[in-house]
């Protein structure tokens, strides 16, 4: 281990040294961007030790490695993270004050690295640190998107979306390793030479590594993020560029670079892009084939590679690990091929993130087939051997049916664990998902309810309750969250509440000031701060939300509230940029806070603010302010949720339903302290099976009819008061995720919140029991539990 406790002076040294000799610039016309540059290679300075420290002992103890294999990486930031985790936070803010910087707001600065679309991207990130904190030898395998997801903004109260652009900055975090590269083949043919199947691919490009370290708490282990940047294999054509043609001379380049130029922004419906499906590949081979040259570099028994090796499947993005496993195995190193699947499925597990049947993949056998013969034909064979295998197998199972290749069922068939991402989430993707494979297949699907790094979403993110925290019960629980249930016993107490009090309005001032700022509106820290912050999608019924906060502003404009508590409602969130109804809530949203905002009857009573470009920074920003935790998905449709935990972490209580995560919410922190509501999984599938159910609900609540009678005539869009004609019908007549069902529910649980937060002494004790409760909610305990369930790793700390 190196020694981390260097001085601020050793530390501005570095800085002024990276300044120098790294950045080439004068201290004397630095701007904050080179003192950002100059200070985050210090930093990365400072992980190289543990990060080789960790690397060399996995090497000499021959540990078995974990492989998380993702399409997306949320990261966010990564300065002020990386500086809390290598306990330099006091040394960098003095090191930065004597050369003239402030440490926050350069740190700000920072883009975000948006290489993911929402949950299943952001749980990726928590992992990674998870993983090092606990001394996990792991590598995350991903890829380097030129452009990650879209900034968006608002227009009319449109989202409109433009390019997101973090590496037109340097980034100072990655190390390029161009000698790690891999050939990455797609289309051509399959040849048989001497009874051996070899594919003849048509296309070739490059996968070129870039490796971020990534340190865990206290910088006691580093892992290895690798992003794959994909390059032509050809350089361009000479003889063409010569000849003046420019643009055809940069076709290769052109075409190579185009698989890891943009994410895929939509994470709702799926389509059969078969650029997608060549990312894919991209990812995944290149993955593979980094994990049997290491593997190789110090072993020669391929059918021992699963005592070895874990390699993790975060959906079904990167299922086609189980064909290319078997064909490098098999084509490549001459296995037996029943040998090789049984070697491929010891290594591989697999995680589902979603029941959402338009979410889950498939590709045409021809698009399939196209791009990846030979996969095509391994996929053939492993469908025929698991129905062998499985003689009892039903007739309408399998991986290639009605010609698409089905990933789900591809990647349960090839994985030695399957597993849902909340207790409520597995039990359906067992019972509703995978009916006969799980009865084939008893104990394959277990359950990790997700989790998230309390470094990041508590000590960093929310200072003033971490300091309180460790002024209450000591240090320590960073890296053992279940220690907050210490908090319990002071609850109670007046000081306590106070201070907890005091933490809390402190982020909301800050928040307070920043709307005001940034959008105009004005808001009091000691309104309640009622937040819903998430992709929008419908099952996740932001529209409930804001036809409650209708119903709201209307009861407010009645006298009907007595004793109102002023409220700030706060939205956040990206619609995919092709699905329109998400667009049409995102645009009802901003017209409805336009109008309510400008109503002098109201007032400070309710204001409704929907800052534009919600991102991991945003959210570093707005949980710690938050009083409510809005998580009211139609039961049955969120698998886990891990906003929700950040929120209770940070001691917001959840307004909810029975949903994902949220049931183990609930049993944790009781529900005296959980604003509960709506149908559940159960009830929402009954309900439904009534054609008219919508209607039945709306006749049934005159507050739900006022509501959708505003917005269909026009009030909130005056200017073409037929804009939400669509909406409003559709709720009428469809209503798929029963907000109209939920209604009433919601707008009672609304009333029961405002009353438990005018209690103060009683909302303070609710909000610091959910920090206390939040311990089960770390992703070290999801990551310890991967490795004894799913990997069969043992931590290295
Ligand atoms: C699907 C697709 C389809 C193909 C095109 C690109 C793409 C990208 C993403 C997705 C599915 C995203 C699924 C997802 O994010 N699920 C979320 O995972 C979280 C972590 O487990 C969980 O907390 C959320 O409840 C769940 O919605």
């Amino acid at each position: 281990m190196t020694d981390l406790s260097l001085t601020p002076n050793l530390l501005k040294a570095d800085i002024q040294r990276h300044l120098t000799y790294t950045l080439g610039k004068d201290a004397a016309n630095a701007s904050a961007y080179d003192w950002r540059m100059a200070l985050s290679y210090a930093i990365r300075d400072r992980i190289v030790g543990p990060w080789f420290a960790s690397t060399r002992r996995t090497w000499a103890e021959d540990r078995k490695r974990v492989y998380y294999l993702s399409m997306e990486f949320l990261i966010g930031r990564i300065l002020e993270d990386a500086t809390a985790n290598l306990g330099l936070t006091e040394a960098v803010e003095e090191a930065m004050a004597a050369v003239g910087q402030d440490f926050r707001s350069l740190a700000a600065e920072e883009p975000d690295a948006a290489l993911g679309n929402g949950g299943l991207g952001r749980l990726a990130a928590c992992f990674m640190e998870s993983m090092a904190t606990v001394g996990c030898p792991a590598y995350g395998y991903g890829i380097r998107y030129e452009h990650g997801l879209f900034r968006q903004r608002f227009e009319g109260g449109r989202q409109v979306e433009a390019p997101e652009d973090w590496l037109s900055q340097t980034n100072p975090w990655e190390f390029p390793r161009p000698e790690s590269a891999y050939t990455i083949g797609f289309k051509g043919h399959v040849e048989t030479r001497d009874g051996q199947e070899i594919w003849v691919p048509g296309e070739t490009v490059k996968a070129e590594a870039h490796d971020t370290p990534v340190v865990g708490w206290q910088g006691r282990w580093a892992n290895t993020l690798r992003l794959w940047a994909a390059k032509p294999t050809t350089l361009f054509d000479l003889e063409r560029f010569n000849r003046g043609d420019y643009a055809a001379a940069a076709e290769p380049e052109a075409l190579a670079r185009t698989l890891s130029r943009v994410l895929y922004p939509d994470d709702t419906t799926y389509q059969g892009k078969e650029l997608r499906l060549k990312q894919e590949f991209f990812l995944t081979s290149a993955a593979l084939q980094d994990i049997l040259r290491r593997y190789l570099d110090a072993h020669s028994d391929l059918k021992a590679l699963p005592k070895h090796v874990a390699i993790q499947m975060n959906d079904t993005h990167p299922a086609i690990a189980g064909p290319e496993l078997v064909r490098l195995l098999s084509d490549d190193h001459g296995m037996a091929f029943e040998e090789a699947l049984e070697t491929a499925r010891a290594c591989l597990g697999y995680t589902n993130h979603t029941l959402l049947p338009e979410a889950l993949e498939k590709w045409a056998t021809f698009t399939f087939g196209n791009v990846l013969p030979r996969h095509m034909q391994i996929v053939e064979r492993i469908d025929s051997w698991h129905r062998r295998a499985y003689p009892n197998r039903p007739h309408y199972v399998g991986i290639v049916k009605h010609h698409e290749v089905r990933m789900g069922e591809l990647a349960f068939v090839m994985a030695h664990k399957v597993n849902g991402v909340s207790a409520l989430h597995s039990d359906l993707v067992k019972q509703s998902l995978f009916p006969e494979l799980n009865r084939l297949h008893p104990g394959r699907v277990i359950n990790e309810t997700n989790g998230v790094t309390p470094r990041r979403w508590l000590k960093t993110c929310n200072r003033p309750l971490a300091a309180l925290i460790t002024d209450t019960i000591g240090e320590g629980w960073e890296a053992d969250l279940e220690r907050l249930r210490g908090l319990e016993a002071h609850v109670d107490d007046a000081g306590f509440r106070a201070a907890f009090d005091a933490a809390k309005r402190a982020n909301k001032a800050r928040v307070s000031d920043w709307i005001g700022r940034e959008f105009g509106v004005k808001v009091s820290p000691d309104a309640l701060f009622d937040v819903q912050v998430k992709r929008f999608h419908e099952y996740k019924r932001q529209l409930l939300n804001i036809l409650e906060c209708v119903a709201y502003w209307h009861a407010l404009r009645n006298g009907a509230v007595k004793n109102p508590v002023p409220r700030v409602r706060i939205f956040g969130g990206k619609a995919a940029p092709g699905y329109a109804v998400a667009k049409e809530i995102i645009r009802l949203i901003n017209d409805v806070a336009a109008v309510v905002n400008a109503d002098p009857q109201v007032g400070d009573l309710l204001k409704i603010v929907y800052p534009p470009n919600y991102n991991v920074s945003m959210a570093e920003r707005v949980i710690p302010a938050a009083d409510l935790s809005e998580q009211i998905s139609t039961a049955g449709k969120e698998a886990s949720g891990t906003g929700n935990m950040k929120f209770m972490m940070n001691g917001a209580p959840t307004i909810g339903t029975l949903d994902g995560a949220n049931v183990e919410i609930l049993a944790e922190v009781g529900e005296e302290n959980f604003f509960l509501f709506g149908l559940t999984a159960g009830q929402v599938a009954e309900r439904r099976a009534d054609p008219e159910h919508a209607r039945k609900a709306i006749e049934a609540s005159a507050p739900l009819q006022d509501v959708l009678q505003m917005v269909a005539e026009g009030r909130f869009s005056p200017e073409e008061p037929e804009r939400y004609h669509g909406l409003v019908h559709a709720v009428w007549h469809s209503d798929y995720f029963l907000v109209a069902s939920d209604f009433d529910a919601y707008h009672a649980a609304q009333g029961r919140v405002a009353e438990a937060f005018a209690d103060r002494g009683r909302w303070l004790r609710m909000a610091a029991m959910n920090t206390a409760r939040s311990g089960f909610f770390s992703s070290d305990r999801t990551i310890l539990s991967y490795m004894k369930d799913v990997w069969d790793v043992t931590p290295a700390l």
